[in-house]
């Protein structure tokens, strides 16, 4: 029988995955392992992640307690880092499929165009958690959801910004990633609070994508447009508002004072901008999800009983004590 390159390509791919570790270390098969145990230990499982990039300060601390906690655990981690590209992601499941782990964890860049991969994990018999971001797709495709509720962080954002602003602001917003589950919920959480307060008004809105230098592009460019009209920033994270309170210096008006910022993330450097005056809030969005990532990873292939929602535990941080607890962040 003639098999298509294709079907050859990933029986070669499937021998090389196999002997190979997901670390890379050749896993050891003996009479003993093939017969699968019947509960699993952190030792025995072979867990997969997709981590969708190294956007901020957020995501690196999100991947280091992914991995470290893995260390700790005795896991088998095979992880794949998809550099902000949705198709690597794909690619990603598709290798850890071939690799036969016992779960895949994945953080989605997006929230729509998972349907027919999560199809193939499925019919693989491989269950997916989704950590931290949410995915689009039908119910049966996803067995956890283990993260935020950004709709509540973008009602907080809103709260925090019309007490700090006596419900008057002329607003400008630096939004997410477009499509990503955070970006879209804390736009929607932001606005739903919002309709309360008739003189707080939205300038404009527009992705920063999560990132340092285009959150500075993007209020840059606000400032060229609107200049001192603008009386607040709500950006839906730190790396974003780092990036604005340096364009709002170099237009010569003062960050936390001129313009107000509500933030989200409460990443160290928040922390510091908070401390020196230039922040005014930050909604924290917890990214050290190694423990709770892992402990519901072995339930579910233990067939013990887990929630279809894991929530992140979470506060909000004001520049009164800063100081005090910045030694304490571990991000
Ligand atoms: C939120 C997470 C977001 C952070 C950003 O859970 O997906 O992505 O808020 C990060 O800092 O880039």
């Amino acid at each position: 029988m003639k098999l298509s390159r294709l079907a050859r390509l990933t029986i070669i791919l499937a021998f090389i995955l196999g002997v190979m570790g997901c670390t890379g270390q050749p896993i050891s098969t003996t009479t003993s392992d093939i017969q699968e145990k019947s509960v699993k230990g952190y030792e025995d499982l072979i867990v997969g992640f997709s981590q969708l990039g190294a956007e901020s300060e957020w995501r690196v601390a999100n991947t280091n307690s992914i991995k470290e906690t893995a260390e700790q655990l005795g896991v088998e981690l095979c992880f794949f880092d998809a550099q902000q590209k949705q198709e690597n992601q794909v690619e990603a499941i598709r290798k850890l499929i071939v690799q036969r782990v016992d779960v895949i964890g994945i953080s989605p860049i997006v929230e729509t165009g998972w349907d027919e991969v999560f199809q193939e994990a499925k019919d693989a018999g491989i269950p997916i958690i989704l950590v931290d971001r949410r995915a689009d797709v039908p119910e049966d495709l996803y067995v956890s959801y283990l993260g935020s509720d950004f709709l509540e962080e973008g009602r907080n954002a809103a709260r925090i910004m019309a007490d700090l602003m006596n419900g008057q602001a002329n607003i400008v917003e630096l939004v997410g990633t477009i499509g990503s589950a955070p970006a879209n919920d804390r736009y929607l959480g932001f606005r739903e609070i919002l309709k309360e307060y008739p003189d707080m008004r939205i300038l404009a809105s527009e992705s920063g994508d999560f990132t340092r230098a285009r959150g500075k592009e993007v209020m840059e460019g606000f400032l060229k447009k609107y200049g001192n009209r603008i009386t607040a920033v709500y950006s839906h994270n730190d790396d974003m508002s780092l990036g604005a309170i340096q364009a709002i210096e170099e237009y010569g008006l003062k960050p936390g004072v001129d313009i107000k910022i509500v933030s989200v993330d409460a990443a160290r450097g928040a922390f510091e901008a908070m401390i020196a005056g230039k922040l005014n809030a930050t909604v924290e969005c917890n990214p050290l999800l190694g423990p709770q990532f892992f402990e519901l990873a072995l339930k579910v292939v233990n067939g013990e009983p887990y929630p279809r929602w894991v929530p992140s535990i979470e506060g909000i941080f004001f520049p009164d004590n800063a100081l005090e607890i910045l030694p304490t962040r571990k991000y």
